[in-house]
């Protein structure tokens, strides 16, 4: 396939990039860009060159397949040198986004023309790298390391708009091809005018000083990713070296970046995300069905939230409570927490006033009756959510969705109280629903393909990640988080404190550690569902008994005394925990964080592994999509089974043997797929996707 087509306006070529989906930079469209250029610069019928491209995107970047393989000439770095020193001018028509690699296409162009639904950006930062064919060295001399800085420290792409007031792009809102041409024959008949490389003027001593008081801004706040620290020095060096030479350095640091860990995890999860919206069993030729309007039922924390998430996305919704004082407490809900984001600027007050009236609050289960989607958020009850599910196949229109948000419970069994099971799914969301990523799509058997797929397609429009998995109790996110915090309490009677494991986990890269969770989301809802279940859990029992909820008791594990919003060790705690050892024959020992994060993880990687086992997920990279995106697991160590990977399938077996011998729990025997990977040597990457 010819990935660049030529066509040409007079003496003005234009060479259209055509490489679906995003237009990547890949090896052969790298190779038929230096065929262009130099066959422009010979042709002596051409006075000029257009680069414009096919498709939504101009172009994504770099083909991000091709990190980790030998790399392949021409580079990048190479092909862009070519197209600045064209002895032609050269324009891009930028008319999608244009991001990374692409926005340094742009950068080596003479004159950047962008139509106002464009977005520039250079995103590599989220990719653990830095920008490698020359924009750590271009776009601060275009518009000033001060302004450059920040798009390549936060990786977000700017508007058109804002590029055009930053002097990156001309702003285009006619016919942007028409207008690229006209401005290539205006530089035509000018010569081609000085190249970016070339630019100085706006490197001045103020913007240096401006950039500097950036970077040690970016220096406290970065940890220890290294590509912070690396996009500092590549930007410095925008004033301190000659272009080639900056360029050879943003290269060295840029090829470091690409072998380190952090990236590979980061480029792994890039791709596992967009993976798990390719749902074995349901191909691109099954049709989402229309949802043109939406329904919740509860107007709780979470159905508040969902209801937002529809209104955010422009689909009227109707929020329904069995009592007029419960929709006008949900819907004021509502209404304060777009009023927080107007207040802290996020948000207009016209945009509030948009969405507000997108959400219609109701009373009554028959005010769902109109909608194409109703999503359950009521009382995690199983009689609850089956009477609901009752009363919703009456009043609900043939065809129309009707799903739950339930974290656990048997879907299957919900969809059974209805006679069209088919029509039911699982949509769980998570906890602040209007913020959270992450949609949980549970896929009973029974559901029908075109039902997932519009779940599918409605995850997207709802700007969530949405990850198919099938009907097990807690899915995926929590089945798995329940085993982590089984393992807390057993550290704690085996020895180790509160504050100590929780210094681990947050070293371990998560912003907070299982029992200061606990505390914040309230110890009484494990508490309910323990004694729902029958199950019970010594430390964690004891502080409940003891009313000891969490944060909004004033204690929990920690002690939060007025208005402390980190909780503080508490010797009563502490002292409890030790006598439940004792009473349990427990000689305590203390652990290293090490050892703590294995015996943490380890329990929860093996339940992953029954996961896939059992076709729950269809791929260990659907596993890390959750975790990644539904429970904060630091996106640069991959999630649970990228993690497993790096620390070798046959340490984490040998750990988890040793656990079980010690603790006399058969349940932390490595499952039968973790054993036999870790025999032959192979990690979960190794794995093909289930169908369905
Ligand atoms: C870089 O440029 C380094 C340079 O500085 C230096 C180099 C020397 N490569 O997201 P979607 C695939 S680093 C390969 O679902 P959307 C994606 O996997 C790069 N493949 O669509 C998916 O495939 P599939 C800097 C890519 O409309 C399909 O395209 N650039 C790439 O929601 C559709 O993707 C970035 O970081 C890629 N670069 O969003 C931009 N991009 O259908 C990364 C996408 O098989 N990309 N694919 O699952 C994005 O942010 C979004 O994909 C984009 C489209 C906004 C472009």
């Amino acid at each position: 396939m010819e990935t660049v087509r030529l066509s040409q306006r007079g003496a003005v070529a234009i060479a259209t990039i055509d490489n679906p989906p995003v237009n990547a930079l890949s090896a052969a469209l790298r190779a038929a860009l230096v065929e262009t250029v130099q066959a422009i610069a010979a042709d002596p019928k051409v006075e000029a060159l257009v680069i414009a491209a096919a498709g939504r995107a101009f172009i994504a970047g770099a083909d991000i397949s091709e990190f980790g393989k030998p790399p392949v000439e021409p580079l990048l770095p190479e092909v862009l040198n070519l197209i600045e020193a064209c002895p032609k001018p050269v324009v891009a028509a930028i008319q999608g986004v244009a991001l990374g690699g692409g926005l340094e296409v742009a950068l080596a162009c003479h004159a950047r023309l962008a139509a106002p639904a464009a977005k520039l950006g250079l995103p590599e930062i989220k990719l653990g790298i830095i920008p490698g064919a020359g924009g750590t060295q271009r776009l601060p001399r275009l518009i000033g390391a001060a302004k450059a800085f920040p798009m390549m420290l936060t990786g977000e792409p700017i508007s058109a708009e804002k590029g055009a007031a930053l002097g990156l792009v001309e702003l285009v809102s006619g016919d942007l091809i028409e207008a690229a041409v006209a401005k290539a024959q205006e530089l035509a008949a000018q010569g081609v005018p000085a190249r970016t490389s070339e630019w100085t003027d706006k490197l001045t001593d103020a913007d240096r000083e401006a950039f500097e008081a950036l970077a040690k801004d970016a220096t406290a706040k970065s940890g220890d990713m290294p590509n912070a620290m690396a996009l500092i020095e590549a930007v410095r060096g925008a004033f301190t070296l000659p272009f080639p030479e900056g360029l050879a350095a943003e290269r060295a640091l840029f090829v470091r970046l690409l072998a380190d860990e952090r990236s590979k995890a980061l480029r792994y999860a890039f791709f596992a995300e967009r993976e798990a919206t390719h749902v074995p069993g349901i191909d691109a030729g099954v049709k989402p069905r229309p949802l043109a309007q939406a329904a919740v039922i509860g107007a709780g924390t979470m159905g508040g939230g969902i209801a937002m998430c529809f209104a955010n996305a422009g689909i009227p919704v109707t929020l329904i409570e069995t009592t007029q004082e419960l929709i006008d407490k949900g819907h004021a809900r509502v209404r304060d927490t777009y009023g927080f984001s107007v207040k802290r600027g996020s948000m207009s007050e016209a945009a509030r006033d948009e969405r507000m009236a997108l959400i219609t609050p109701a009373v009554g289960l028959a005010a769902a009756g109109n909608a194409d989607i109703v999503v359950e958020a009521a009382f995690e009850e199983m009689g609850v959510k089956r009477q609901i599910f009752g009363e919703l196949d009456k009043v609900m229109k043939p065809g129309a969705i009707l799903a739950t948000n339930t974290s656990y419970l048997d879907v299957a069994t919900i969809a059974a109280a209805t006679a069209r099971p088919q029509d039911v799914v699982g949509l769980h969301f998570f906890s602040p629903a209007n913020v959270m990523k992450l949609l949980e799509i549970v896929r009973p058997t029974g559901t029908a393909g075109d039902v997932v797929a519009t779940a599918l397609a409605l995850g997207r429009k709802l700007g969530k990640v949405p990850v198919v998995v099938g009907n097990c109790f807690g899915f995926v996110g929590n089945r798995m988080l329940a085993q982590r915090t089984r393992a807390a309490e057993r550290l704690l009677i085996a020895g180790a404190l509160p504050h100590e494991v929780d210094a681990a986990v947050t070293g371990f890269g998560f912003k907070m550690g299982p029992f200061a969770m606990s505390d914040l989301a309230g110890g009484d809802i494990g508490w309910r569902t323990r004694k729902s279940l029958g199950t019970k859990a010594a430390v964690a029992d004891a502080l409940c008994e003891a009313g000891r909820f969490g944060q909004k008791t004033g204690k929990g594990y920690y002690l939060y005394p007025e208005g402390a919003r980190t909780g503080q060790r508490d010797p009563e705690v502490e002292a409890l925990i030790e006598r439940i050892s004792a009473e349990k024959g427990v000689t305590r020992r203390s652990f290293t964080s090490d050892e703590i994060v294995a015996r943490l993880m380890d329990p929860m990687v093996n339940e992953g592994a029954g996961i896939l086992e059992e076709g729950i997920a269809a791929r260990p990279g659907d596993i890390d999509t959750v975790w990644l995106n539904g429970y904060n697991w630091p996106a640069w160590r991959g999630g649970p089974m990228h993690w497993a990977d790096t620390v070798g399938l046959d340490v984490i077996v040998k750990r988890l043997e040793a656990q079980a011998a010690e603790s006399g729990d058969a349940t932390l025997q490595p499952a039968p797929l973790l054993r036999r990977l870790a025999a032959e040597g192979k990690g979960f990457a190794d794995l093909k996707a289930r169908a369905a």
